[in-house]
Protein backbone atom coordinates (compact mmCIF):
# COMPACT_ATOMS: atom_id res chain seq x y z
CA UNK A 1 0.00 0.00 0.00
CA UNK A 2 2.09 3.08 -1.07
CA UNK A 3 1.47 6.71 -0.09
CA UNK A 4 0.52 8.34 -3.31
CA UNK A 5 -0.73 11.87 -1.33
CA UNK A 6 -0.80 13.68 1.87
CA UNK A 7 -2.29 16.97 2.79
CA UNK A 8 -2.62 19.12 5.24
CA UNK A 9 -6.35 20.60 6.09
CA UNK A 10 -7.19 24.08 8.38
CA UNK A 11 -10.29 24.52 9.51
CA UNK A 12 -11.74 26.80 12.35
CA UNK A 13 -15.49 24.97 13.02
CA UNK A 14 -15.80 27.32 16.47
CA UNK A 15 -11.72 26.82 16.63
CA UNK A 16 -8.54 25.73 15.26
CA UNK A 17 -7.65 22.30 13.77
CA UNK A 18 -5.07 21.21 11.96
CA UNK A 19 -5.32 17.98 10.11
CA UNK A 20 -3.41 15.50 8.17
CA UNK A 21 -4.59 13.58 5.17
CA UNK A 22 -2.83 10.57 3.78
CA UNK A 23 -4.24 8.80 1.07
CA UNK A 24 -2.88 5.23 -0.75
CA UNK A 25 -2.98 3.86 -3.91
CA UNK A 26 -5.51 1.43 -2.80
CA UNK A 27 -8.21 4.22 -2.03
CA UNK A 28 -7.70 3.49 1.49
CA UNK A 29 -6.69 6.88 3.58
CA UNK A 30 -6.18 8.15 7.06
CA UNK A 31 -6.57 11.22 9.01
CA UNK A 32 -4.45 12.27 11.98
CA UNK A 33 -4.90 15.70 14.12
CA UNK A 34 -2.00 17.79 14.07
CA UNK A 35 -3.41 20.82 16.01
CA UNK A 36 -0.66 22.51 18.69
CA UNK A 37 -2.97 25.76 20.15
CA UNK A 38 -2.32 28.84 19.58
CA UNK A 39 1.19 27.70 17.16
CA UNK A 40 -0.88 25.86 14.19
CA UNK A 41 0.59 27.68 11.68
CA UNK A 42 4.44 26.19 12.53
CA UNK A 43 2.72 22.68 12.76
CA UNK A 44 1.73 23.36 9.29
CA UNK A 45 4.71 24.16 7.80
CA UNK A 46 6.68 21.64 9.30
CA UNK A 47 4.50 18.89 7.68
CA UNK A 48 3.68 20.93 4.16
CA UNK A 49 7.72 21.26 4.03
CA UNK A 50 9.48 19.30 5.74
CA UNK A 51 6.95 15.98 6.15
CA UNK A 52 5.16 15.18 3.19
CA UNK A 53 7.58 15.57 0.40
CA UNK A 54 8.85 12.58 2.37
CA UNK A 55 5.68 10.40 2.37
CA UNK A 56 5.25 10.66 -1.38
CA UNK A 57 5.84 6.59 -2.23
CA UNK A 58 6.44 5.18 0.84
CA UNK A 59 5.13 1.52 2.18
CA UNK A 60 2.08 3.21 4.34
CA UNK A 61 2.10 -0.44 5.99
CA UNK A 62 5.55 0.63 7.60
CA UNK A 63 4.39 2.51 10.44
CA UNK A 64 7.28 1.92 12.99
CA UNK A 65 10.23 2.50 10.04
CA UNK A 66 8.57 6.07 9.03
CA UNK A 67 8.14 6.63 12.86
CA UNK A 68 11.88 6.48 12.78
CA UNK A 69 12.63 8.13 9.34
CA UNK A 70 10.93 11.22 11.13
CA UNK A 71 12.46 11.44 14.30
CA UNK A 72 15.83 10.15 13.93
CA UNK A 73 15.61 11.48 9.94
CA UNK A 74 15.34 15.36 11.07
CA UNK A 75 18.77 15.46 13.10
CA UNK A 76 16.91 17.89 15.12
CA UNK A 77 14.76 15.56 17.55
CA UNK A 78 12.08 16.05 20.32
CA UNK A 79 9.95 19.14 20.53
CA UNK A 80 6.19 20.12 20.31
CA UNK A 81 6.42 21.09 16.62
CA UNK A 82 8.53 17.97 15.64
CA UNK A 83 6.82 15.62 17.59
CA UNK A 84 3.09 16.78 16.99
CA UNK A 85 3.88 16.42 13.19
CA UNK A 86 5.02 13.10 13.63
CA UNK A 87 1.96 11.89 15.80
CA UNK A 88 -0.39 13.04 12.64
CA UNK A 89 1.42 10.74 10.74
CA UNK A 90 1.85 8.04 12.63
CA UNK A 91 -2.45 8.14 13.79
CA UNK A 92 -3.62 8.93 9.87
CA UNK A 93 -0.81 5.64 8.84
CA UNK A 94 -2.25 3.26 12.21
CA UNK A 95 -5.89 4.61 10.78
CA UNK A 96 -5.00 2.93 7.45
CA UNK A 97 -3.88 -0.38 8.89
CA UNK A 98 -6.62 -0.61 10.86
CA UNK A 99 -9.08 0.23 8.47
CA UNK A 100 -7.00 -2.12 5.80
CA UNK A 101 -7.56 -4.95 8.46
CA UNK A 102 -11.30 -4.11 8.73
CA UNK A 103 -10.76 -3.33 12.27
CA UNK A 104 -11.58 -0.72 15.10
CA UNK A 105 -7.74 0.27 15.66
CA UNK A 106 -7.70 -1.11 19.76
CA UNK A 107 -8.55 -4.60 18.37
CA UNK A 108 -4.79 -4.18 16.31
CA UNK A 109 -3.63 -2.95 19.63
CA UNK A 110 -4.42 -5.77 21.12
CA UNK A 111 -7.94 -5.79 22.01
CA UNK A 112 -10.30 -3.91 24.69
CA UNK A 113 -8.57 -4.11 28.67
CA UNK A 114 -12.04 -2.58 29.46
CA UNK A 115 -15.69 -2.34 28.44
CA UNK A 116 -15.51 1.48 28.62
CA UNK A 117 -13.22 4.49 28.99
CA UNK A 118 -13.84 6.13 32.39
CA UNK A 119 -14.12 10.30 31.53
CA UNK A 120 -13.68 12.97 33.52
CA UNK A 121 -15.67 16.26 32.16
CA UNK A 122 -15.19 19.90 33.20
CA UNK A 123 -17.58 21.92 35.78
CA UNK A 124 -16.57 25.32 35.92
CA UNK A 125 -18.21 28.77 37.25
CA UNK A 126 -17.71 32.12 37.89
CA UNK A 127 -17.81 31.27 42.00
CA UNK A 128 -18.21 29.06 44.26
CA UNK A 129 -22.10 28.32 44.45
CA UNK A 130 -21.77 28.44 40.33
CA UNK A 131 -19.22 25.69 40.50
CA UNK A 132 -21.20 23.44 43.00
CA UNK A 133 -24.11 23.59 40.33
CA UNK A 134 -21.83 22.50 37.42
CA UNK A 135 -20.86 19.60 39.18
CA UNK A 136 -23.97 18.24 39.84
CA UNK A 137 -25.54 19.37 36.03
CA UNK A 138 -22.25 16.78 35.08
CA UNK A 139 -23.26 14.40 37.50
CA UNK A 140 -26.71 14.05 35.96
CA UNK A 141 -25.06 13.68 32.73
CA UNK A 142 -23.78 10.72 33.84
CA UNK A 143 -20.25 11.70 34.47
CA UNK A 144 -18.56 10.02 37.39
CA UNK A 145 -15.50 12.05 37.39
CA UNK A 146 -15.41 15.62 37.15
CA UNK A 147 -12.52 18.38 37.12
CA UNK A 148 -13.74 21.42 39.12
CA UNK A 149 -12.15 25.36 38.28
CA UNK A 150 -13.85 28.16 39.96
CA UNK A 151 -12.99 32.24 39.70
CA UNK A 152 -11.59 33.38 42.76
CA UNK A 153 -13.01 36.56 44.19
CA UNK A 154 -10.60 39.33 43.18
CA UNK A 155 -8.86 37.77 40.45
CA UNK A 156 -9.51 38.82 36.86
CA UNK A 157 -9.77 35.80 34.36
CA UNK A 158 -8.64 32.52 36.58
CA UNK A 159 -7.55 29.73 34.55
CA UNK A 160 -10.27 27.21 33.44
CA UNK A 161 -13.77 29.26 33.81
CA UNK A 162 -15.50 30.00 30.84
CA UNK A 163 -17.48 32.70 29.14
CA UNK A 164 -19.84 30.16 27.31
CA UNK A 165 -22.21 27.84 28.69
CA UNK A 166 -20.42 24.48 27.63
CA UNK A 167 -17.35 24.95 25.82
CA UNK A 168 -14.69 26.54 27.84
CA UNK A 169 -11.71 27.45 24.91
CA UNK A 170 -9.00 29.81 26.16
CA UNK A 171 -7.51 30.76 22.87
CA UNK A 172 -9.79 33.26 22.59
CA UNK A 173 -7.70 36.31 20.91
CA UNK A 174 -5.43 37.58 18.07
CA UNK A 175 -3.06 38.57 20.82
CA UNK A 176 -2.76 36.63 24.22
CA UNK A 177 -5.49 38.05 26.48
CA UNK A 178 -3.97 39.31 29.85
CA UNK A 179 -5.09 37.51 32.52
CA UNK A 180 -4.15 38.05 36.58
CA UNK A 181 -2.80 35.69 39.09
CA UNK A 182 -2.54 35.80 43.06
CA UNK A 183 -1.48 32.93 44.48
CA UNK A 184 -2.29 33.91 48.02
CA UNK A 185 -5.71 34.15 47.19
CA UNK A 186 -5.94 30.87 45.23
CA UNK A 187 -4.54 28.81 48.00
CA UNK A 188 -6.89 29.80 50.42
CA UNK A 189 -10.09 29.57 48.11
CA UNK A 190 -9.47 25.78 46.67
CA UNK A 191 -10.13 23.82 49.66
CA UNK A 192 -13.09 25.95 50.20
CA UNK A 193 -14.44 25.01 47.09
CA UNK A 194 -13.91 21.41 47.44
CA UNK A 195 -14.76 21.09 50.61
CA UNK A 196 -18.30 23.18 49.10
CA UNK A 197 -18.74 20.16 46.51
CA UNK A 198 -17.64 17.21 49.06
CA UNK A 199 -20.90 19.03 51.02
CA UNK A 200 -23.53 19.03 48.05
CA UNK A 201 -22.37 16.16 46.41
CA UNK A 202 -20.94 13.78 48.56
CA UNK A 203 -18.04 11.22 48.98
CA UNK A 204 -18.77 9.07 45.96
CA UNK A 205 -18.22 11.18 42.74
CA UNK A 206 -14.54 11.90 41.40
CA UNK A 207 -12.98 14.95 42.06
CA UNK A 208 -10.04 16.58 39.78
CA UNK A 209 -8.11 19.39 39.84
CA UNK A 210 -6.11 21.71 37.05
CA UNK A 211 -3.09 24.18 38.59
CA UNK A 212 -2.38 24.42 35.65
CA UNK A 213 1.59 24.87 36.43
CA UNK A 214 1.42 27.92 38.64
CA UNK A 215 2.74 27.08 42.45
CA UNK A 216 6.11 26.55 43.57
CA UNK A 217 6.59 23.18 44.74
CA UNK A 218 6.00 24.07 48.38
CA UNK A 219 3.11 26.17 47.30
CA UNK A 220 1.65 23.22 45.79
CA UNK A 221 2.63 20.78 48.35
CA UNK A 222 0.95 22.99 50.99
CA UNK A 223 -1.60 23.34 48.72
CA UNK A 224 -2.27 19.02 48.43
CA UNK A 225 -2.32 18.72 51.69
CA UNK A 226 -5.13 21.06 52.78
CA UNK A 227 -6.83 19.01 49.65
CA UNK A 228 -6.36 15.77 51.19
CA UNK A 229 -9.86 15.61 53.36
CA UNK A 230 -11.88 16.07 49.87
CA UNK A 231 -9.52 13.19 47.97
CA UNK A 232 -8.85 14.03 44.82
CA UNK A 233 -8.98 11.98 42.01
CA UNK A 234 -5.70 14.02 40.93
CA UNK A 235 -4.34 17.49 41.33
CA UNK A 236 -3.13 18.21 38.00
CA UNK A 237 -0.01 20.18 36.74
CA UNK A 238 0.54 21.51 40.72
CA UNK A 239 4.28 23.20 39.25
CA UNK A 240 5.95 23.00 36.15
CA UNK A 241 7.87 20.42 35.47
CA UNK A 242 10.90 21.41 33.94
CA UNK A 243 12.98 21.00 37.16
CA UNK A 244 11.75 17.33 37.42
CA UNK A 245 13.50 17.39 40.95
CA UNK A 246 11.33 19.65 42.63
CA UNK A 247 8.14 16.94 42.64
CA UNK A 248 10.38 15.71 45.60
CA UNK A 249 9.41 18.17 47.56
CA UNK A 250 6.22 17.98 46.65
CA UNK A 251 5.31 14.53 47.72
CA UNK A 252 6.85 15.06 50.81
CA UNK A 253 4.32 16.76 51.97
CA UNK A 254 1.12 15.38 50.43
CA UNK A 255 -1.08 12.47 49.51
CA UNK A 256 -2.78 14.32 47.26
CA UNK A 257 -2.58 12.23 43.55
CA UNK A 258 -0.51 14.22 41.01
CA UNK A 259 -1.21 14.29 37.25
CA UNK A 260 1.63 15.76 34.84
CA UNK A 261 2.51 15.90 31.20
CA UNK A 262 -0.22 17.90 28.45
CA UNK A 263 2.90 19.63 27.63
CA UNK A 264 5.01 16.53 27.81
CA UNK A 265 6.18 15.80 23.70
CA UNK A 266 8.65 12.71 24.35
CA UNK A 267 9.17 9.66 26.65
CA UNK A 268 12.12 11.61 27.78
CA UNK A 269 10.53 14.49 29.61
CA UNK A 270 8.10 11.69 31.49
CA UNK A 271 11.35 9.44 32.21
CA UNK A 272 12.69 11.04 35.77
CA UNK A 273 9.20 12.31 36.91
CA UNK A 274 8.12 8.27 36.80
CA UNK A 275 11.27 6.57 37.34
CA UNK A 276 11.24 8.20 40.75
CA UNK A 277 7.27 7.68 41.15
CA UNK A 278 6.87 11.11 41.60
CA UNK A 279 3.59 11.10 39.72
CA UNK A 280 0.87 9.16 39.80
CA UNK A 281 -1.06 9.38 36.30
CA UNK A 282 0.90 10.63 32.68
CA UNK A 283 -1.13 13.42 30.93
CA UNK A 284 0.88 12.84 27.20
CA UNK A 285 -1.04 12.34 24.77
CA UNK A 286 -1.25 10.89 21.19
CA UNK A 287 -1.25 14.05 19.57
CA UNK A 288 1.65 16.14 21.37
CA UNK A 289 3.81 12.95 22.13
CA UNK A 290 4.23 11.42 19.08
CA UNK A 291 1.71 9.10 18.44
CA UNK A 292 0.14 5.68 19.32
CA UNK A 293 3.81 4.72 18.69
CA UNK A 294 5.57 6.75 20.98
CA UNK A 295 2.26 6.55 23.74
CA UNK A 296 2.92 2.95 23.85
CA UNK A 297 6.31 3.25 24.31
CA UNK A 298 5.43 6.07 27.54
CA UNK A 299 2.76 3.89 28.66
CA UNK A 300 4.86 0.76 28.92
CA UNK A 301 7.47 2.99 31.28
CA UNK A 302 4.64 4.04 33.40
CA UNK A 303 3.35 0.54 33.61
CA UNK A 304 6.79 -0.62 35.37
CA UNK A 305 6.06 2.22 38.12
CA UNK A 306 2.23 1.47 38.98
CA UNK A 307 1.65 5.20 36.88
CA UNK A 308 -1.51 5.18 34.92
CA UNK A 309 -2.49 7.09 31.84
CA UNK A 310 -4.68 10.19 32.06
CA UNK A 311 -4.90 11.45 28.24
CA UNK A 312 -5.32 15.11 27.98
CA UNK A 313 -8.62 15.77 26.23
CA UNK A 314 -9.30 19.35 25.80
CA UNK A 315 -11.16 21.29 22.58
CA UNK A 316 -8.12 21.88 20.99
CA UNK A 317 -7.48 18.05 20.51
CA UNK A 318 -10.17 17.45 17.52
CA UNK A 319 -12.29 14.38 17.48
CA UNK A 320 -9.49 12.58 15.60
CA UNK A 321 -7.39 13.05 18.52
CA UNK A 322 -10.03 11.57 20.50
CA UNK A 323 -10.71 8.77 18.77
CA UNK A 324 -7.23 7.76 18.67
CA UNK A 325 -6.87 8.00 22.52
CA UNK A 326 -9.88 6.39 22.96
CA UNK A 327 -9.06 3.54 20.95
CA UNK A 328 -5.40 3.46 23.45
CA UNK A 329 -7.18 3.92 26.53
CA UNK A 330 -9.55 1.03 25.53
CA UNK A 331 -6.42 -1.04 25.15
CA UNK A 332 -3.64 0.05 27.50
CA UNK A 333 -3.19 -2.45 30.52
CA UNK A 334 -2.02 0.76 33.06
CA UNK A 335 -5.57 2.93 32.20
CA UNK A 336 -6.54 5.46 34.56
CA UNK A 337 -8.32 8.31 33.37
CA UNK A 338 -9.62 9.98 29.83
CA UNK A 339 -10.20 13.92 29.94
CA UNK A 340 -12.96 14.43 27.87
CA UNK A 341 -14.19 18.12 27.37
CA UNK A 342 -17.08 18.42 24.53
CA UNK A 343 -16.58 20.04 21.05
CA UNK A 344 -19.33 22.23 20.17
CA UNK A 345 -21.42 20.91 17.47
CA UNK A 346 -20.36 22.48 14.44
CA UNK A 347 -17.02 20.88 15.28
CA UNK A 348 -18.59 17.44 15.80
CA UNK A 349 -20.20 18.09 12.42
CA UNK A 350 -16.98 18.61 10.72
CA UNK A 351 -15.24 15.24 12.39
CA UNK A 352 -17.92 12.57 11.74
CA UNK A 353 -17.11 10.03 14.52
CA UNK A 354 -18.24 6.57 15.77
CA UNK A 355 -17.01 7.44 19.19
CA UNK A 356 -19.95 7.67 22.35
CA UNK A 357 -20.57 8.59 25.42
CA UNK A 358 -22.77 6.51 27.88
CA UNK A 359 -22.99 6.13 31.55
CA UNK A 360 -19.75 8.34 32.46
CA UNK A 361 -18.20 5.59 29.82
CA UNK A 362 -16.68 6.60 26.19
CA UNK A 363 -16.36 3.65 23.76
CA UNK A 364 -14.36 4.35 20.69
CA UNK A 365 -17.09 2.50 18.42
CA UNK A 366 -16.44 -0.61 16.23
CA UNK A 367 -15.76 0.76 13.00
CA UNK A 368 -12.62 -0.09 11.34
CA UNK A 369 -9.50 2.57 11.89
CA UNK A 370 -9.97 5.51 14.67
CA UNK A 371 -13.55 5.71 13.58
CA UNK A 372 -13.52 9.32 12.62
CA UNK A 373 -13.51 11.17 9.54
CA UNK A 374 -12.71 14.70 8.46
CA UNK A 375 -15.73 16.16 6.04
CA UNK A 376 -13.36 18.51 3.95
CA UNK A 377 -16.59 20.58 2.51
CA UNK A 378 -18.01 21.25 5.42
CA UNK A 379 -14.17 22.31 6.68
CA UNK A 380 -13.84 24.58 3.89
CA UNK A 381 -16.54 26.21 5.31
CA UNK A 382 -14.55 27.67 8.23
CA UNK A 383 -11.39 29.14 7.69
CA UNK A 384 -8.67 29.65 9.85
CA UNK A 385 -8.85 32.22 12.63
CA UNK A 386 -5.79 33.43 14.09
CA UNK A 387 -6.13 32.94 17.74
CA UNK A 388 -3.11 32.59 20.85
CA UNK A 389 -3.49 31.53 24.30
CA UNK A 390 -3.61 33.89 27.27
CA UNK A 391 -0.68 35.51 29.49
CA UNK A 392 -0.77 35.68 33.09
CA UNK A 393 0.95 38.36 35.47
CA UNK A 394 1.03 38.79 38.92
CA UNK A 395 -0.58 42.32 40.63
CA UNK A 396 2.73 43.55 40.30
CA UNK A 397 2.89 42.93 36.58
CA UNK A 398 5.33 40.27 36.46
CA UNK A 399 4.83 37.33 34.01
CA UNK A 400 3.76 33.99 35.29
CA UNK A 401 2.88 30.57 34.09
CA UNK A 402 -0.60 31.08 32.33
O1 LIG B 1 -5.15 24.70 28.99
O2 LIG B 1 -5.35 22.44 26.23
O3 LIG B 1 -6.26 20.06 31.39
N1 LIG B 1 -6.44 20.74 30.45
C1 LIG B 1 -5.80 21.88 30.16
C2 LIG B 1 -6.15 22.51 28.85
C3 LIG B 1 -5.08 23.46 28.34
C4 LIG B 1 -5.30 23.68 26.85
C5 LIG B 1 -4.21 24.55 26.24
O4 LIG B 1 -4.36 24.57 24.86
O5 LIG B 1 -4.97 22.32 30.93
O6 LIG B 1 -7.40 23.13 28.93
CO1 LIG C 1 -4.34 20.77 32.27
Amino acid sequence: MIIRNAKVIICSPGRNFVTLKIETDQGVYGIGDATLNGREKAVVAYLEDHVVPLLIGRDASRIEDIWQALYRGAYWRRGPITMTAIAAVDTALWDIKAKAAGMPLYQLLGGASRNGVLVYGHANGADIAETVDQVGRYKDMGYRAIRAQSGIPGVKGAYGVGRGDMYYEPADAILPTETLWDTSSYVTFAPKLFEAIRNEHGDEIELLHDVHHRLSPIEAGRLGKSLEPYRLFWMEDCTSAENQEAFQLVRQHTVTPLAVGEIFNSIHDCRELIQNQLIDYIRATVVHAGGITHMRQIAGLAALYQVRTGCHGATDLSPASMGAALHFDLWVPNFGIQEYMRHSEETDAVFPHSYNFEDGYLHPGETPGIGVDIDEKLAAKYPYQPRQLPIARLRDGTMWNW
